[in-house]
């Protein structure tokens, strides 16, 4: 059975949805530190748990009989800069109390995110490789970047099958992204239905990675299906689709409604971004376990645009 912690969140929410669609409603446990998510905590099995507190999982996983964890509980990039002590004790110490639960054998496969914000300043912006200069100027991305190693050391110390993917910024309509850098790309397609115009916190030639969430969610199960030997990297893979400038993506949406506006006033966020790669080069991800990217921009903004008109039209 499959315990999701964090499953409130942006990610967690829809990674929830598809893997109950996949294995079954009752083989997916969700939980969360509050019920923020109502549709989701009365959707299958949900459990209140702090992230923080190896007891509180070690008991579910008991009580469940659960061989699988999704820990996708974590402070993002934004969020951790304005309390740094919190995202490192949420992102790290989850990390290590699922890694030994995993190194003590109750838990045979674990899967955890990484992100682009592993990548700094000093790596190679185009096309970054899979092994490459790692000095992230975040606490969101020091906290990933020693997670990867951990991943590693505890695959290759203890055995434990644990995997990982450098999630780029993630674009959804289910549920909102919790406190990042790409938020921008979320909250750009609601306002422009809301409003008809959107302030931006980013420059307009910002460009950075991104993936539709239907995307990123197929990597995720792709990556934890694949045969252990198939797995070349322990620490975590490099993931890519799209990239693209807040120019792009109010392009894109013009295109299906002219009278919409956009304006730019960049915010402490803009120095997180440019810190980061314009594009990724995932070809370790292609080779080991055949990942391909299907959303482009047009398509991605089609069903953003879609989907927020109908949630939209009701209220
Ligand atoms: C953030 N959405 O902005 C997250 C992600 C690629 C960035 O890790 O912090």
């Amino acid at each position: 059975k499959i315990l999701i912690i964090g499953a409130c969140g942006q990610i967690g929410t829809e990674l929830t949805t598809k893997l109950r669609e996949t294995y079954g409603t009752n083989n997916v446990i969700a939980s969360d530190i509050n019920t923020r998510n109502l549709d989701l905590v009365n959707s299958g099995p949900f459990e209140i748990i702090d992230a923080k507190n190896f007891n509180a999982i070690k008991d579910c996983c008991k009580n469940y009989n659960i061989d699988t964890i999704y820990l996708m509980a974590a402070l993002l990039s934004a969020t951790g800069e304005k309390y740094p002590m919190e995202a490192w004790d949420l992102n790290m110490n989850s990390l290590f109390h699922v890694l030994n639960l995993a190194k003590g054998g109750t838990i045979k496969r674990v899967y955890w995110p990484s992100s682009i914000a592993v990548f700094g300043p000093t790596t190679p912006r185009e096309n970054t490789p899979q092994h490459t200069i790692c000095e992230p100027t975040t606490v969101y991305g020091i906290t990933k970047q020693v997670g990867e190693r951990w991943c590693e050391y505890y695959h290759n110390k203890y055995g434990v099958d644990v995997r990982s993917l450098r999630y780029p910024g993630i674009i959804s309509y289910k549920a909102m992204p919790g406190g990042g850098t790409t938020d921008y790309a979320v909250e750009i397609y609601h306002d422009a239905i809301i409003k008809g115009k959107y302030e931006c916190f980013l420059s307009e030639n910002t460009s950075l990675p991104m993936m539709f969430m239907d995307d990123a969610i197929k990597a995720t199960i792709d990556l934890m299906e694949a045969p252990s030997e198939n797995i070349s990297i322990r620490s975590s893979y490099n993931l890519s689709a799209l990239s693209f400038t807040p120019n792009d993506v109010f392009e894109s949406i013009k295109a299906h409604m002219p009278s919409f506006k956009i304006n730019y006033k960049p915010d402490f966020r803009q120095a997180i971004a440019d810190s980061w790669p314009s594009s990724i080069d995932d070809r370790k991800a292609r080779e080991d376990w055949n990942w391909k990217h299907s959303y482009d921009l047009d398509a991605m903004t089609e069903v953003m645009l879609k989907e927020l008109h109908n949630k939209y039209k009701n209220i």
